[in-house]
């Protein structure tokens, strides 16, 4: 017969096989964020999901991570911002699904390039990278993943009962 630790260490294994996905992601890799950078090119290979962090590396005060909506990031303006940070390394943690947009707003940051879109799926969704989801649209989209964290839990309760 299995021992308690044992049983408890697959129900702890198999929870966490649908939690632990979270992806830290270095912004411009080992350009950092300056100007002359193409963000959407570095976006273009990468899938953002909700819980997973952006990391912005630049020296403090010469740049910002500027957070706007589409408006701002089209028109290159920061006046309506969401947060905004100048330290030289800035965490951002990805909490909702849909397009987020940062920009630099030092004047002509902006339009030199530091301009950054990405597009965020609900972590374990079926959601693709190449699609756009509606900020409103995101609560529908939240379905998957709790039924692959339910799905999760029932079997490792299948493997508990198997065990004992
Ligand atoms: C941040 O940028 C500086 C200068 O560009 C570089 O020396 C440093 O290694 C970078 N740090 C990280 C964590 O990428
Ligand atoms: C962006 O924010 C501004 C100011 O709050 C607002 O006027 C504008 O409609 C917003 N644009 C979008 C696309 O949400
Ligand atoms: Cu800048």
């Amino acid at each position: 017969m299995a021992s308690f630790p044992a049983a408890l260490a697959a129900l702890l294994v198999a929870t966490c096989a649908v939690a632990a996905a979270a992806t830290t992601f270095d912004v411009g890799d080992g350009h950092g964020w300056q100007t002359g950078v193409d963000y959407t090119d570095w976006t273009s290979d990468k899938t953002f999901a909700v819980g997973d962090t952006l990391v912005f590396n630049y020296t403090s005060k010469s740049h910002t991570v500027t957070e706007v909506n589409k408006s701002g990031y089209d028109a290159c303006s920061g006046g309506n911002s969401l947060s905004n940070d100048d330290s030289g390394a800035t965490a951002i943690t990805l909490t909702t699904a849909g397009v987020h947009y940062f920009i630099c707003d030092i004047p002509g940051h902006c339009a030199s390039g530091m301009k950054l879109a990405v597009t965020v799926t609900v972590a374990g969704g079926s959601a693709t990278g190449g699609s756009t989801i509606p900020a409103g649209a995101a609560g529908g989209s939240l379905v998957p993943a709790m039924s692959g964290l339910v799905a999760a839990v029932a079997g490792a309760l299948i493997i508990l009962l198997a065990l004992f």
